[in-house]
């Protein structure tokens, strides 16, 4: 398929899952990721959702799906076939050996990491994620970055700091085991693990692409078993 249209193509295939494009990485040859046929990709789409975008399609699709991961398997079940269609190769997040989603996402959107490690985004602040992304042999063009200054530097108060209940976030990053620690005490079950990180809540930048309450818990849920 022509570099042309692909992107036109891919929105209009992916729109009833709520899934997005979340941008183009354009490598220098010999620079990207495998494709299927052994050469190297010039470019790479990402694909993710936007706040809760992907929720209805998802929870519609997982009523008739028995087996584990159900959204790495719905992705997989939206995102191949078109992958299939547009002769491209796709790439999973949380398939072994793990893609560099977020240093993909930092080279297409100039997104830059919040404390919580998330990539925090001016508009949809920690509310968005990557559920896939199509690698081309050719270069494709798009918009140019979304943004090249990360909210966090404004922030004065930088309340996802003090709000996380197990000290696991701080300037220096985010600690996985007293998180992880945490959200097996009685506390953890009643607090973040019933309704989602208290830290990404407190977060002020694009509360109104806050995730339902359904979604958060299922998050969290998948975090650590
Ligand atoms: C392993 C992993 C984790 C581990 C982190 C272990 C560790 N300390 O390294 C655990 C299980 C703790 C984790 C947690 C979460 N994760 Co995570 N995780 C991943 C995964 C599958 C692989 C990361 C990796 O090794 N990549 C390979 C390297 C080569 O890629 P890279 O882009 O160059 O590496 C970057 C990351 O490793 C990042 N990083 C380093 N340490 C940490 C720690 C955390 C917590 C995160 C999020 C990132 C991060 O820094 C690198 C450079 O910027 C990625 C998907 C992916 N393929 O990247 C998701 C991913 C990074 N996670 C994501 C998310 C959303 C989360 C959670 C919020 C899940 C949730 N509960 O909803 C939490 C964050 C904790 C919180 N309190 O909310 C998103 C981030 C989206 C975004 N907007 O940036 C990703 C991209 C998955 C997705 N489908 O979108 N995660």
């Amino acid at each position: 398929m022509p570099a042309f249209g692909v992107l036109e193509a891919l929105e209009e295939a992916l729109q009833p899952s709520g899934i997005r494009l979340r941008g183009v990485v354009k490598f220098h040859d010999g620079e990207g990721p495998a494709l299927a046929d052994g050469s190297t990709a010039r470019s790479v789409v990402l694909l993710g959702n936007v706040g809760g975008s992907i929720w209805p399609a998802f929870s519609d699709w997982r009523g008739a799906y028995a087996g584990d991961d159900p959204l790495d398997a719905w992705s997989k079940a939206v995102i191949g076939p078109i992958a299939k269609r547009l002769g491209a190769t796709p790439f999973y997040p949380s398939d072994p050996p793990y893609m560099p989603f977020q240093t993909w996402a930092m080279r297409a959107q100039g997104l830059k990491a919040s404390p919580l490690g998330i990539l925090i985004h001016p508009e949809y602040g920690l509310w968005h994620g990557y559920r896939g992304a199509l690698a081309f042999g050719e270069r494709i063009e798009w918009k140019s970055l979304e943004a090249d200054i990360s909210p966090c530097d404004t922030c004065l108060e930088k309340p996802c700091l003090s709000a996380c209940p197990a000290d696991a976030i701080s300037l220096s990053g985010f600690s996985v085991q007293p998180c992880r620690a945490h959200l097996f005490t009685a506390k953890g079950q009643s607090g973040c693990r019933a309704s989602g990180c208290f830290a990404r809540d407190a977060c002020p930048v694009g509360a109104a692409y806050r995730y339902p309450t359904e979604q958060l818990r299922f998050h969290m849920d998948a975090l650590f078993g």
